[in-house]
């Protein structure tokens, strides 16, 4: 799955004015009329549900919109360049480079049909009819078409969910996943099984919540162990992050302090309401340490439950809290900040 990538974009060339005079068969002096060219394409980037990764677009780097055809004869205008629209994941931030290489944002495409304008194409050239004055009335002048604007764009994937999953390798992310929702992630008793964030919806009556599976984190993820840490740019737009415990590793209480170690030496993440769920309950092991496990996580001050993602033992009510907390916090974003706007016009470029 790609989620970062640069491109070049570029609005068609304008079509050039044409030179041309009527001549006709008893017309005297027919005059200039040749016509405008058709102005060059624009390139617009929109988001589409259907599109899940950035590689979709294809390997090619740039990406031009059609240019506009020259002016004829008669006054007819060029035919205008066709407009070239990049589909993209819903979630796609997109930003152009500044003068110092700097990132600025053009627009965070964060609902479907959404689109941001990235390139326009160039204006089309005057005709000679345009040109017609009292003192030059057969202008031989025409002008040319003007080029569209170029630009490097950087596009970067950041999912929008309502919950995420993360935890150690083996924990039962994707088995708590298919659990919940109709996602289908592969399965396995070896680590780090799921490489790629899996979205599943989980229905609800009132309005459908979606929940990803971050592939696993490990002690050192933020220097690059195990799969890294980079995953974690499709946690920083989730409103509820659930720490998945795998209840028979001998060192649970360790993992879990290095889950929240990775999260915190994540910018933008620690602040994120969050659930604990000790899963794998219905192993004779892990029941038989579950009071001492509990008395230690009782003191952590967020909800724990105490589940089993193959027997479906406490997932529901764990799902009701969870979807209780994502609620919370959507009203809480709705209170503390105004609606965000979405789409940025894009300044010219000098
Ligand atoms: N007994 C028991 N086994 C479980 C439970 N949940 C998951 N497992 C097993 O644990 C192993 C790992 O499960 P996964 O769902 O693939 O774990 P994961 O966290 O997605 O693992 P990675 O994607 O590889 O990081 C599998 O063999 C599962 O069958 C559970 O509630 N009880
Ligand atoms: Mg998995």
């Amino acid at each position: 799955m790609i989620y970062k990538r640069e491109i070049m974009v570029g609005g068609g060339h304008g079509g050039d004015g044409c030179v041309s005079f009527r001549r006709e068969k008893y017309v005297p002096f027919g005059g200039p009329d040749g016509g405008d060219g058709g102005a060059g394409g624009n390139v617009v980037i929109m988001a589409n549900l259907s599109v899940i990764d950035l590689g979709l677009m294809g390997p090619r780097k740039k990406f031009a919109a059609g240019n506009g055809r020259s002016g004829s004869g008669g006054r007819k205008r060029g035919k205008k360049g066709e407009d070239l629209s990049i589909s993209v994941p819903v979630g796609t931030m997109v930003f152009t480079k500044g003068d110092l290489g700097e990132e600025i944002i053009l627009a965070d495409l964060s609902a479907p049909g959404q689109k941001v304008l990235v390139a326009k194409g160039g204006r089309g050239g005057l005709g000679n009819a345009r040109f017609a004055t009292a003192v030059n009335q057969a202008p031989e002048k025409a002008s040319r078409g003007e080029s569209g604007e170029e630009r490097d764009i950087i596009l970067e994937l950041k999912l929008i969910t309502d919950i995420c999953i993360v935890g150690h390798p083996n924990s039962g992310k994707s088995t708590l996943l298919s659990a919940i929702s109709k996602a289908r992630p592969e399965i396995a008793d070896y680590p780090f099984t799921t490489r790629q964030p899996i979205l599943g919806v989980v229905p609800d009556d009132r309005r459908d919540f979606v929940v990803a599976e971050i592939p696993s984190l490990v002690e050192g993820a933020h220097l690059g162990k195990g799969l890294g840490n980079e995953f974690l740019r499709h946690a920083e737009r989730t409103r509820l992050l659930i720490y998945l415990l795998d209840g028979s590793s001998p060192t649970m209480l360790d993992d879990l302090n290095t889950l929240e170690k990775e999260i915190a030496l994540y910018e933008g993440l620690s602040h994120k309401p969050k659930i604990v769920a000790v899963n794998k309950v219905d192993l004779p092991e892990v029941q038989a340490r579950l009071t001492e496990v509990k008395q230690c996580l009782a003191r952590l001050g967020v909800p724990v439950f105490y589940i089993s993602a193959v027997s479906g033992q406490a997932v529901l009510e764990l799902v009701r809290k969870a979807k209780e907390m994502v609620d919370q916090a959507s009203r809480d974003e709705e209170t503390t900040s105004q609606a965000p706007i979405a789409v940025f016009r894009p300044k010219p470029r000098n």
